[in-house]
């Protein structure tokens, strides 16, 4: 069973019995009633032809589907024959509605700097952009790689993507040469959009310098696309380089959008799995428009005058879903946020919400965790009396972090939604309707329209309430993944085929008498370190190409602000010694900086059954300083748990 949590913690869970009421002034006004979703919800399991026809028919398609949905299990085809293009709806369809005058963005530099678009600039400035693409040669179906720091130009490149049918695939700016360069090269990306630098704690990130590594070993990339955000020196290639000022500046404001697909590749984005290298997440046009449309107009509560602010980077699937095509798709006012929450101190979330009167804020439980480390009296002076709504994302949040967000930062006034979904599922699956149903603090909660949770043994049998198990959905839903990219035969194994029949999410979850679902954390060999999702086996390869390490295995330790972190455990090379600092910088540069090991135990032996495998959940116990239970006698030498529990970090 789930491993990942402290078992206080997954206690403080299961024994949380509050409920919190939305206010009968937050109910007076919500899209959804209790009523609403219980008929609505029904009718998209009973009809959902008739369900997903009538929510796709708000958006604009350019020709009509043949069919909602053909399910070959587990492919999935979702408005079948139908063209469309997210982009156009998302700005062409908002300009031809009257919005053209409204605030699309309100972008916010780490260095204060503000810049604003309407959705009819912004219109604009992705016309621009698409025309420039086309003018570097990129064609629908192709592939675009983005390595950027949270600028507009960001979410202009992915715009511009989906406007003309290339598939976008944003490598987080965090991330390592190494790791841009396996991604350019699984995805075959003939383009790269990046900047010079990105600030982040106030220094500039050179991009563009790891970009020029980076092409050093990509053979199909023909471009680098740079734009100008820090002013700082670049390396420039003639001929392979070109400035986003002069290609995208020159280029003309008219550009029609593709009349695309439904099943156009939208974008790939990489994600950690269990095993192997990450897995190219692969989602496209139609189902994907229309899942994201939907969940931020209910979840979100989406009103004309909104200011909504998500606080993720377009690195990562929230970026893509909830701060880019989701609120754009409803007309919404975005708040976009370039760097750290502590920057300059750790005011700053609160600043942004008093400076632009932000109402709905979307972020992720280690945040909180990290605010409500810093005391009530920072918040406290600002105003952030415009807040109604508040989210959270990315892990379980613990009840002492949600009730601190209800009382601290929403002043016992906004409901909070805890979203649960993953890369994979592309938009929002479980959570509350905020004007429908109480929330219960740690609980992700009810299923979204469409979506047929349940949870199963790995042998697929169903269990019922207040017995722990897999988290599984029983049928396709529009916005799904529709394969790993390049490797259909990963997609099968690892989501439709650990359990017969079902999608697996690789979560364990319990579910209560009103039918609410608690996530209690990943049962695989995923870590959630500051809501990221880290593959141990990716670490632990990273480790292993180190010249000193023989032997390396990763687990995850408990840790109070980041959810979980990772702790190394290596045997050197015979005739080496193991320089901590120099594996962490190692690890740093094989897959990023948030990968990092926060513990290195350097050991002579590991755990191992007779048959050679690491007993990694003894490794756990001792990573967390608990006391090591469970049956050892399966070890070849148990006496290795006795020295490795000597044994001090570094
Ligand atoms: C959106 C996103 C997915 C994994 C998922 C689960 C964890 C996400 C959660 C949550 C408990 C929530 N997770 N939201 N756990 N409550 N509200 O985070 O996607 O990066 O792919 O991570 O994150 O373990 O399986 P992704």
């Amino acid at each position: 069973m789930p491993h990942t949590n402290a078992k206080d913690h997954i206690d403080a869970m299961l024994h949380e019995t509050r409920v919190i009421e939305p206010s009968a002034a937050f109910k007076a006004t919500a899209k959804v009633s209790r009523a609403d979703y219980e008929r609505l919800y029904r009718q998209s399991l009973d009809d959902p032809d008739q369900f997903w026809g009538d929510v796709a028919a708000e958006l604009h398609w350019f020709k009509p589907w043949d069919t909602v949905l053909d399910w070959q299990e587990p492919h999935a085809k979702w408005f079948v024959g139908a063209q469309t293009n997210v982009a156009y709806n998302a700005l062409d369809r908002q300009v031809e509605r009257g919005l053209g005058d409204k605030k699309a963005f309100i972008w916010e530099g780490e260095d204060g700097e503000v810049r604003t678009y309407t959705y009819a600039e912004l219109l604009r400035e992705v016309c621009k952009a698409a025309n420039a693409l086309e003018g570097l040669g990129v064609q629908a179906g192709d592939r675009v790689t983005l390595y950027m720091p949270l600028i507009p130009e960001a979410a202009i490149a992915m715009l511009a993507c989906a406007r003309i049918g290339a598939a976008h695939s944003v490598v987080f700016g965090g991330f390592s040469v190494s790791a841009l360069t396996d991604r350019i090269n699984d995805a075959q990306s003939k383009i790269l959009i990046t900047a010079d630098a990105g600030y982040r704690r106030g220094q500039p990130v050179n991009l563009k310098a790891n970009a020029d590594e980076a092409a050093k070993n990509t053979p199909n990339l023909e471009k680098i696309l740079v734009v100008r955000r820090a002013g700082t020196p670049v390396e420039w290639q003639e001929g392979r380089d070109v400035w986003w000022h002069d290609a995208v500046g020159s280029a003309s404001e008219q550009h029609q959008a593709a009349a695309l697909d439904s099943e156009q590749p939208l974008f790939v984005l990489y994600t950690s799995g269990s095993t192997g290298k990450p897995k190219g997440v692969l989602h496209t046009t139609g189902g994907y428009m229309v899942g994201t449309y939907l969940t931020t107009k209910t979840v979100f509560d989406l009103q004309d005058d909104d200011i909504y602010w998500c606080t993720a980077d377009v690195g990562w699937v929230t970026g893509h879903s909830y701060s880019v095509y989701g609120p754009l798709l409803n007309g919404a006012t975005v708040v976009l946020y370039e760097g750290a929450p502590n920057q300059p101190d750790w005011g700053r979330f609160w600043d942004i919400i008093q400076k632009h009167r932000v109402t709905i804020l979307y972020t992720a439980p280690t945040a909180i965790r990290s605010f409500m480390r810093q005391g009530d009296d920072i918040p406290a002076k600002y105003d952030l009396s415009s807040l109604r709504l508040l989210g959270s994302v990315g892990e379980p949040i613990n009840p002492e972090a949600w009730m601190w967000y209800y009382r601290t930062i929403g002043g016992e006034r906004c409901p909070i939604v805890d979203t649960w979904w993953q890369t994979e599922t592309g938009s929002i699956m479980l959570t509350t309707l905020p004007g429908a149903f109480p929330s219960k603090p740690g609980s992700a909660g009810l299923p979204m329209f469409g979506v047929e949770p349940t949870l199963m043994t790995h042998e697929g049998d169903e269990l019922g309430p207040d017995d722990g198990g897999l988290l599984v959905i029983k049928r396709p839903w529009p916005s799904m993944l529709r394969t790993v990219y390049g490797d259909d035969e990963r997609y099968r194994k690892s989501y439709w085929g650990e359990i017969k029949g079902v999608y697996f999410a690789g979560d364990g979850a319990r579910r209560d008498a009103d039918g609410y679902y608690t996530i209690v954390g990943r049962v695989d060999d995923v870590l959630n370190v500051s809501g990221h999702r880290l593959g141990t086996m990716e670490i632990e390869s990273a480790l292993v190409g180190h010249s000193s390490v023989a032997e390396a295995a990763v687990v995850g330790k408990p840790d109070e602000v980041k959810g979980e972190c990772v702790v190394a455990f290596i045997t050197p090379q015979l005739g080496h010694t193991v320089d901590a600092k120099e594996l962490r910088a190692h690890v740093s540069r094989e897959i990023g900086a948030l990968a990092r090991p926060d513990a290195i135990y350097i050991t002579d032996a590991m755990p191992k059954t007779r048959s050679g495998k690491i007993m990694r959940r003894f490794l756990r116990q001792i990573a967390a300083g608990h006391d090591i239970q469970g049956d050892t006698s399966t070890l070849e030498d148990p006496s290795v748990l006795e020295r490795l529990k000597a044994t001090q970090a570094v």
